[in-house]
């Protein structure tokens, strides 16, 4: 059985990216900085070297930092993750020992199954292991209940008078899928954490792997030591969304995350939405919305927002490669006299790119004057095509663009272009040239376009962000807000963007970079590894 690579690697990605900036940081600075972090004012960087001095890391991840296939003459040939997270995480795995655990994506994968991966630029190795369910298994776990269920749940994206409709078929995938694959993963823990020479920090990272923490704790001893962490990436919604999942489902979910010690979201609305879930639906559990704690069955599990972010260095380093800058030329080329409107998303109806082109279509009615001067440039990574759902959505992707083509279009000048495909060199070259960048999603954890588009762009331009995504609790200050199911409230402002004098844009892009900069991938991790030794966990 050969599983498809998938593109939606965004986390790992920050992993490694994290990870990389903080080996890079480690074998830069002398042993007296190390001590002070990144820029020796951010108190949680500290506590790092300390931190990692005593503990073991054990990192979980549905995806892991390395994917093994097979080369033209038959050997194995790897793939390293991409992306901000797996570059984090592998970092900090130069700091001590680490070992990650992920689930095999194909048959060299299962082949392999376990061994050291060499990081970059240094002589450590990290130990991978990767778990192997049956086949339809692990599409009962991934496709079944994780995509289909859990993401359109915490995206408030359930079409409810339709979909979903819960039937055997999901408590199938539930149980021989969800269930089975969580407990796999937390057997392999249990291993790993038994033989840790050090007790283990344990870091689940996101809504593949909610029951682990429960089959953890029954599966070894009170005695054994070990910090149990859990990071969600994606929005956790009101409780009454959670109303919408039956109490057996969603009763191991809340148990699951509530054996967790620090349990950390994007935002703090996320943190709040969980602790209220919890209070209306975990019977006996207690809640201190104020201090962000919940005791359940005996145990306290901290709930804190550690808002996820990038890799600065290493997306600015990229945006000055020679292949960055010929695909920046050849753009600047083609779109030279107008004005740039860029998104850069997955395929994902959460995205909302159709009414992201509706909206544009809206601007060219209510100011015509844009015609033939604006060029609106959509950059889409096809994603989980296997799900009917998400085909029929790029369908719809597409015919909403050609509509307005082909009712705006001259001789000289087609209003939207759009490429499709995985090339993060053209993203971050789109990234540099853009005027304005949409990101109008219903509903998103973070959204890393809009901390990555600003660290790079050339040209003051201004970030529209849809008020739902996790990124606004930061970018506020220095975006336009929109909210993202009022096509007339983007179109204006894409017409505000469009039309702001260059002082005013410069001001917002320089407040936009500066706030990305404080607080990158690195500090993501000091955070919380700063919150595990003030709370003694
Ligand atoms: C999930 C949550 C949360 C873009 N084009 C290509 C490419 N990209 C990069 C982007 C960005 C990443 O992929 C996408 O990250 P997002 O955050 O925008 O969105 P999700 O994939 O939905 O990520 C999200 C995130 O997890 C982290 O916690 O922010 O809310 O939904 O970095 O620049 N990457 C590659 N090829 C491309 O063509 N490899």
């Amino acid at each position: 059985m050969n599983m498809p690579v998938r593109t939606e690697n965004r986390f790992l990605a920050g992993m490694i990216a994290a990870t990389e900036s903080l080996q890079k940081m480690e074998l830069q600075m002398e042993p007296s900085q190390r001590q002070s972090g990144l820029n020796g004012n951010e108190p949680g960087c500290d506590l790092i070297g300390q931190i990692l001095q005593t503990r073991s890391l054990v990192i979980v991840s549905n995806r892991g930092p390395v994917t093994f296939s097979k080369d033209e003459n038959g050997g194995l040939q790897s793939k390293r993750g991409k992306g901000g997270l797996v570059t984090a995480l592998t970092g900090l795995a130069n700091l001590t020992d680490a070992h990650w655990i992920a689930s095999a994506q194909t048959e060299q994968d299962r082949e392999w199954s376990h061994g050291q991966v060499p990081l970059n630029g240094s002589e450590k190795t990290i130990d991978v292991q990767f778990v192997s369910p049956e086949a339809a298994s692990y599409e009962g776990y991934y496709n079944g209940i994780a995509n289909s269920l859990l993401w359109f749940l915490q995206h408030s994206m359930m079409d409810i008078s339709h979909t979903p409709t819960i039937n055997r078929t999901t408590w199938q995938d539930w149980k021989d899928g969800y269930v089975a694959v969580n407990r796999l993963f937390a057997e392999a823990i249990a291993r790993q954490v038994r033989v840790s020479q050090k007790p283990p920090l344990v870091m689940l990272q996101d809504y593949h792997l909610y029951l682990v923490p429960s089959f953890l704790r029954e599966l070894l001893t009170s005695r054994t030591k070990y910090t149990l962490m859990h990071f969600i990436h994606i929005p956790w919604p009101g409780a009454e969304d959670w109303g919408l999942l039956p109490a057996r489902m969603r009763l191991a979910i809340l148990e699951g995350l509530c054996a967790v010690d620090l349990l950390g979201f994007q935002t703090r609305e996320d943190g709040f939405n969980f602790m209220r879930t919890c209070e209306s639906y975990l019977p006996r559990a207690y809640v201190k919305f104020k201090h962000g704690r919940i005791w359940y069955r005996n145990h306290m599990t901290y709930v804190k927002d550690f808002p996820i972010s990038i890799d600065v260095p290493a997306i600015q380093q990229l945006a000055e490669s020679p292949e960055v800058d010929e695909i920046r030329h050849g753009f600047e080329e083609s779109y030279e006299g107008r004005l740039l409107i860029v998104r850069i998303d997955r395929i994902e109806p959460s995205k909302n790119i159709v009414r992201g082109f509706q909206a544009f279509d809206e601007l060219l009615e209510l100011h015509p004057e844009h015609r033939g001067k604006v060029q609106f440039l959509a950059l889409l990574v096809p994603s989980r095509m296997e799900v009917d759902k998400y085909q029929a959505y790029a369908e719809e992707v597409m015919g909403a663009a050609g509509k307005i083509n082909v009712k705006y279009s001259q001789s000289d000048w087609e209003p939207i272009r759009i490429l499709v495909g995985e090339d993060y060199p053209r993203a971050v070259a789109a990234m540099q040239r853009y005027d304005v960048l949409l990101v109008n999603s219903l509903a998103d954890g973070m959204n890393l376009v809009a901390k990555e588009g600003p660290v790079v762009n050339r040209r003051n331009g201004v970030l529209i962000l849809s008020e739902r995504t996790g990124a606004r609790q930061q970018l506020e200050p220095g975006a336009l807000l929109i909210p993202p199911l009022d096509v007339y409230a983007t179109a204006e402002a894409l017409h505000q963007a469009l039309t702001m004098p260059m002082p005013e844009r410069q001001e917002h892009a320089e407040r936009l970079r500066h706030l990305v900069e404080q607080e990158d991938i690195v500090d993501w991790l000091c955070k919380q590894l700063e919150t595990i030794a003030e709370m003694n966990l």
